[in-house]
């Protein structure tokens, strides 16, 4: 099928971070066990979570996942792989049959993804070894090089394989450096870097410095390093980060989600910083809210509007969605092009779009879902709103949810 050329038209936008098993439990974790609830009690319950699925619960449950962000616009995903292996850590028959499920869900549903294994050793910057419930993440060095170049065989139009650290506090600085020198030197690398302030606490007493500060002043950090929260950053470590070419992949309905803070967007983009989007923990599976709220967590702070405007544009969506587009070639390994996104051309809140309003007037008019078609590597995935297994795919989910919950 031919590429769309319309006035409603748009490129796809790329999710740069998701944990797909995750989406089973969006909407799970919102009472109040204790009055200091926080990231680390909600961990428990994720990774109460993480301990019920098998490749088939996992398969099921991407597969709605991804069917969800297509309807939405995403049309290629990042996905930060950590549940290797069974649940008390023996590796499967096929050691990579969870990240085989993923990539069964992206190609069946028809997104295109950058998958990420992720390398998990230790459970904190002391090295301390894995909590019972971390086990079926771990890796040594070894182990996850062959993940890697098992998975890389199945390259295509479709898949890209990168690499993923889950953070300094689960990869000892020894075995981080003996990875990336490993690795191809084009393969994009992904990190979780200073999402929460205990995290940059505990860096600074046991590695003498910053999470952003540590990991610039020790690893070659470029164009294929992406920075997944780099939410708590002193004023060099924003600098450090745009000059070093390294994306940031911010995902701000997570991040409120899980009280993290807020990313110092205004300054990051004075300092000419990359960043992309992600969906991360799948509380909101949609480009629309990450980058309204991406725009109004800046608003509420500040008390002033119209924040991520550059120097190329004075319109927020505009320049959110270029941002976006420009971070993605990078970020997920795939050239740009062949994703398209058709808007709806009959919702009224478009009466009237015009190129130079049609940015703002998706991202800043509501909810109701404006992506009527979404195209990709030439094929029509989702029409009238819908994904073309969207049935389907729901019906093999709910059988799956009861068996997880
Ligand atoms: C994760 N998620 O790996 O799923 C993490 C939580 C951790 C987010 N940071 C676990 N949003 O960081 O240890
Ligand atoms: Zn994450």
């Amino acid at each position: 099928m031919a590429r769309p050329t319309h006035a409603f038209s748009l490129p796809g936008v790329a999710n740069l971070h998701s944990h797909a098993f995750q989406r089973a439990m969006a909407g799970l974790a919102e009472r109040q066990t204790d009055p200091k609830d926080s990231f680390w009690t909600w961990r428990e319950t994720m990774y109460r979570m993480a301990a019920r699925f098998d490749p088939d619960t996992l398969y099921a449950v991407a597969a709605q996942l991804y069917a969800e962000m297509l309807e939405a616009g995403y049309t290629r995903v990042c996905e930060f792989h950590y549940l290797h292996h069974a649940p008390d850590g023996t590796p499967y028959d096929d050691p990579a049959a969870m990240s085989r499920a993923l990539v069964r869900a992206a190609r069946d549903t028809g997104i295109r993804m950058t998958l990420l294994p992720v390398l998990y050793m230790s459970g904190g910057f002391d090295g301390r070894p894995l909590g019972e419930r971390q086990r079926r993440f771990g890796h040594d060095v070894d182990g996850f090089l062959r993940l890697l170049e098992t998975l890389r065989g199945e390259e295509d139009a479709m898949l890209r394989v990168g690499c993923a650290l889950h953070s300094l506090r689960a990869v000892p600085a020894d075995a981080m450096r003996a990875v990336v020198a490993a690795l191809p030197p084009d393969m994009p690398l992904h990190i979780h870097i200073a999402e929460q302030i205990g995290e940059v606490q505990d860096c600074l007493a046991l590695r003498g410095a910053r999470p952003v500060e540590w990991l610039l002043a020790n690893a070659e950090v470029d164009a294929r390093w992406t920075l997944v929260h780099a939410t708590h950053l002193e004023p060099a470590e924003v600098t450090g980060i745009a000059r070093s070419g390294a994306t940031v992949a911010i995902c701000p309905t997570t991040e409120a989600n899980l009280g993290d803070g807020l990313f110092p967007l205004r300054d990051y983009l004075a300092a000419g910083g990359a960043f992309g989007i992600g969906s991360d923990s799948q509380v909101s599976v949609s480009p629309v809210e990450e980058l309204r709220w991406l725009e109004y967590g800046q608003r509420l702070s500040t008390r002033r509007r119209n924040i991520a405007v550059g120097a190329d544009s004075s319109s927020v969506g505009e320049t959110l969605l270029h941002a976006v587009q420009a971070s993605s070639a990078r970020a997920t390994g795939f050239d740009p092009g062949g994703e398209v996104l058709l808007l709806d051309e009959d919702a009224p809140q478009l009466t009237g779009a015009t190129p130079e309003d049609l940015q703002d007037r998706w991202i800043f008019s509501g909810n109701r879902n404006l992506v009527r078609e979404v195209h990709v590597n030439g094929e029509l995935v989702v029409s009238e709103g819908r994904h073309r297994d969207r049935d389907a795919i729901a019906a093999r989910y709910r059988q799956a949810l009861v068996k997880l919950l």
